[in-house]
């Protein structure tokens, strides 16, 4: 049976601290629309994202009291009467992602452009997300996990794993490309290092700290420029990836600086994914530099429902693990706290 409340982590408006409440409502199986799931959580990473809506510092703004969190895997409990066609059933272990669920019939859609389908909605953004211990999604944009893998193993791929996969899946790098993240030893950042250098990429991972370094090493980087000691990073990256520059990079950390250098220490006819997404901020990019040097620059934004399966797949056939330290609910607070000092290596996850 269903209960009627539950633990959820609740911002009750912009600005204000975070509460856990413990009479929290569930949605019950009966206020589920067609098309709709309940899956109950086991675990859920916690994503700077989280902590973006929180904050309320980008430009577009989150619901209000929101219940965060997007990196969910959980069982199936109930489904929305007068579902056609529903690829999951009651009992499947299913994860939640960003994109909750998408029209499936637009432009977007049909391109595999779901994440901007004009109707879109967003866990823990636009609808309330997986920091409660029962969430709703699209039966239709639930992922299935593989048997083999962990729930808490599996949590972070959702977000983490997806975005990278996909960014540096349409950066088109090819075999012994150099590629360079900074931001490495963050959430993302540490899993692009693992699914980059299983495609074969040589990757030159940038962050700070030996914590992170020896982290980033130990999943497969060629190379490490700390940026806080670095005296000139163009120089340094350039010098790192056999002094022409990298073919490749992927902006995985969630300043705006880690985006000011990328054109000027790119390969010519390299390219630029913009993943992280620091508040207000503006790509400063001098045109002169790009057109003489040919530089792609692309957003990426999450991934499709195939970019969700292949990312699981690959992290279920022992590629990429997320490296993570378990949390309850309760410690996401000081959670977030970390997350903006820039204390995790890895991941947070919180298991229910
Ligand atoms: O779909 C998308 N594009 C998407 C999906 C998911 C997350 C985008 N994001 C965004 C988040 O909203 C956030 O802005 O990606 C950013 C990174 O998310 P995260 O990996 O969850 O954050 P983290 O674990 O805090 O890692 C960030 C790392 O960046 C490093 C930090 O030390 C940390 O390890 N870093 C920073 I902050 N500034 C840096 C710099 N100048 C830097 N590394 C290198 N150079
Ligand atoms: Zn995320």
């Amino acid at each position: 049976t269903i209960p009627k409340t539950q633990t959820a982590a609740v911002v009750p408006a912009h600005g204000s601290p975070l509460e856990i409440r413990h009479d929290h409502p569930v949605v019950q199986p009966e206020d589920l629309k067609p098309g709709e799931c309940l899956v109950k959580l086991i675990s859920t990473g916690v994503c700077h994202t989280d902590l973006h809506c929180a904050k309320n510092d980008w430009p577009v703004a989150s619901i209000v009291p929101l219940v965060g969190g997007h990196e969910g895997v959980g069982t199936v409990v109930a489904i929305g009467a007068h579902t056609a066609g529903s690829p999951v059933k009651l009992g499947d272990r299913v994860g939640i992602k960003w994109l909750a669920s998408s029209c499936l019939k637009c432009e977007f859609c049909r391109k595999g452009l779901e994440q901007v389908c004009p109707k879109g909605q967003y866990s823990g953004f636009t609808i309330d997300g997986t920091f409660q211990e029962y969430c709703r999604s699209d039966v239709q944009h639930v992922t299935p996990i593989p048997d083999n893998l962990d729930s808490a193993e599996a949590a972070s791929i959702l977000c983490a794993g997806i975005t990278v996969y996909r960014a540096i899946k349409y950066s088109k790098s090819q075999i012994g490309d150099w590629i360079v993240f900074p931001g490495a030893g963050g959430g993302l950042g540490h899993l692009a290092v693992q699914y980059a250098a299983a495609m074969g990429l040589r990757v030159l991972a940038i962050d700070t700290g030996a914590e992170k370094k020896d982290l980033v090493m130990s999943l497969g980087a060629e190379k490490w420029i700390d940026f806080k000691e670095s005296k000139d990073l163009v120089k340094d990256i350039i010098a790192a990836t056999d002094g022409l520059g990298p073919h490749t990079a992927v902006i995985t950390a969630a300043t705006s600086a880690a985006y000011e250098q990328a054109v000027d220490y790119l390969r010519p006819g390299g390219t630029l994914m913009a993943v992280g997404l620091p508040g207000h901020a503006t790509l400063n990019a001098g045109i002169f530099q790009t057109v003489v040097k040919s530089i792609n620059i692309q957003g990426s934004y999450v991934g499709n429902r195939q970019d969700a399966f292949e990312a699981l797949d690959i992290a279920s056939r022992g590629k990429v693990k997320v490296v993570f330290k378990t949390k309850p609910l309760e410690a996401l607070k000081e959670t977030y706290e970390a997350l903006e000092a820039g204390t995790i290596a890895g991941r947070i996850v919180l298991n229910f």
